[in-house]
């Protein structure tokens, strides 16, 4: 997926080939299990192999697979370690001093808010006026407006740009909140791995999945940090993606092309609309557009035509998953809300 950003250097949207290959085990080391859904029907489990791979493995086992593919293990980032304090209570703090010591760095946020979350962002500002040096007023303005509009109607969405502060502070203003007044989906979504300072880079080497890629080309990477829940709906990649899982746990639901392009183009033609499901823009982050999307991924009916087509894997930290050129996917984070959770991708070929 690409990043619709604030500032006006848009990514260039790219429309991809269709391709529907079904997924199968291909080897004796992958197993395919089902797993039950976070939804109402249970669907098919993604096929996965237990790492670390040697060299010819991924050459073979992850490579030459047409499917997506649960590695399981098959990552051993710095940062898993480096960034995220070891404490496992719900309440622990997240983020280690090391990581702390970046907090003044600028980061790209979405915030999607509802009414059901105005009295923890509320109480969270007064908060924040004694704990720390972030200017808050932009904040501010973003949260009061989105948290009027949301009065209207459903949860609204924004991007903005903000200081790493924000999120480990908002992490640690959880540690303590209470129940209802937790702050929830706010989402370091897609920052550049590249813009990163030399020693956040360092703790994200690039993973041997992706140095063993076919032609060992690297498009991009990011990383993905929130507060939980997180949410990326159905969409594609413009390259295969090796995406790695580095803090709490996420959900991915998988189509393969032509079912997701049908479903694409009939919720399109619903809402009138021509959007990008190769760009991350708020039409399919708030409103119609994205219950729409959410319906029909997470909750399909046992009976909807493309349910037998959706499967589905649940990553920890150090597994990774390989997304082939094609396949579309939809993210959730799993577990606690208000808690940290944290990815890594590299897209290549
Ligand atoms: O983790 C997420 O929320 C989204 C990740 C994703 O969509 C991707 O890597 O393409």
């Amino acid at each position: 997926m690409l990043l619709r950003r604030l500032s006006p250097s848009s990514l260039p949207l790219r429309i991809l080939p269709s391709q529907t290959s079904i997924p199968f085990a291909r080897d004796a080391r992958l197993s395919r299990k089902f797993a039950t859904s976070p939804g109402d029907v249970s669907v098919s489990g993604v096929s996965e192999v237990q790492g670390p791979l040697d060299t010819p493995s991924i050459k073979t086992l992850v490579w030459e697979t047409s499917a997506p593919l649960v590695i399981r293990n098959g990552h051993d980032l710095p940062a898993i370690t480096k960034w995220f304090a070891s404490g496992h209570g719900e309440r622990s703090p997240a983020f280690t001093e090391y990581f702390r010591s970046f907090e003044e760095l600028y980061m790209p946020y979405e915030f999607t808010t509802d009414l059901s979350h105005s009295k923890g962002w509320n109480t969270f500002l007064e908060w924040m006026r004694g704990h720390s040096s972030v200017q808050v007023p932009a904040l501010e303005d973003i949260i009061s407006s989105s948290l009027s509009r949301a009065q209207d109607g459903p949860a609204t969405f924004h991007q903005f740009q903000a200081p790493l502060q924000l999120l480990t502070c908002a992490s640690q203003y959880n540690c303590n909140a209470h129940e209802d007044s937790l702050l929830t989906q706010l989402y370091i979504a897609q920052s550049d791995i590249g813009e990163l300072p030399a020693e956040l880079r360092h703790d994200l080497p690039v993973p041997d999945l992706v140095k063993n890629a076919p032609k060992g080309d690297i498009y991009s990477s990011s990383i993905w940090l929130g507060l939980q829940p997180t949410y990326t709906p159905l969409h594609r990649d413009p390259n295969p993606n090796i995406f790695c899982q580095l803090h709490g746990h996420k959900t991915v639901r998988f189509m393969p092309n032509k079912v997701a392009l049908d479903i694409y183009k009939h919720i399109q033609r619903i809402l009138q609309s021509g959007g990008h499901a190769s760009m991350r823009g708020a039409e399919m982050m708030q409103g119609p557009e994205r219950d729409l999307l959410h319906k029909a991924t997470w909750h399909p009916e046992a009976q909807d035509a493309h349910h037998a087509h959706i499967s589905e894997a649940t990553v920890g930290p150090g597994d990774a998953l390989y997304i082939p050129k094609g396949w579309w996917h939809t993210f959730v984070s799993r577990g606690p809300v208000g808690s940290i959770n944290a990815s890594a991708n590299w897209w290549c070929r």
